[in-house]
């Protein structure tokens, strides 16, 4: 082989790799697409439900439902690390899920928990309509959501107070498990 022919075989080989590796990272990540929680009321608050779903995007996962029986205003939004509902008050769900020890934030900050999902709001009727893509979770990996809880608090989180937003107690939790 002459060393013309050497270079152009050479150069091909790379072009082929770099379009293939473009390729992979086109696709969305392998293992589960979308999960589902439905929420359910803690002991001393009868009449919050819910039902959102984690789907997976380009980009992030989109995050959508609408939870019911709230009291007007802001509540802090998050998933907590144990998907453990055996406890009356939420509690058996420990804290903010949080696998890279970063400080609480708000979902919009570079510095967050990865459960760090901000405040949802509720209108006048107790109803909040949840709508929007996350970039830090996960339906797969170490910032996975699956087999953990989504808890809503009684409280507006305040984006700043350590370690959890000072949201006050927990109004519904549920299991995010695989959907179809
Ligand atoms: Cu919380
Ligand atoms: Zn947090």
């Amino acid at each position: 082989m002459t060393q013309l022919r050497k270079i152009t075989v050479v150069g091909l080989l790379l072009m082929g790799s770099a379009f293939v590796l473009a390729a992979a990272q086109d696709e969305a990540p392998a293992g589960p697409q979308k999960a589902v929680c439905v929420l359910t009321p803690t002991k001393k608050n009868k009449g919050v439900t819910g039902v959102i779903t984690f789907t997976v995007k380009k980009g992030g996962v989109h995050v959508a439902g609408e939870i019911d029986g709230l009291t007007p205003g802001d509540h802090g939004f998050h998933v907590h690390e144990f998907g453990d509902l055996n406890s009356p008050d939420g509690m058996a769900t420990g804290g903010h899920f949080n696998p890279d020890k970063a400080k609480h934030g708000d979902v919009h900050d570079k510095e967050r928990h990865v459960g760090d999902l901000g405040n949802i709001t509720a209108d006048g009727s107790g109803k909040a309509v949840v709508n929007f893509t996350d970039k830090m979770l996960a339906l797969s990996g170490k910032h996975s959501i699956i087999g953990r809880a989504l808890i809503v608090h009684a409280k507006k989180d305040d984006l700043v107070s350590q370690p959890s937003g000072d949201a006050g107690g927990r109004v519904a939790q549920g299991v995010i498990g695989i959907a179809k």
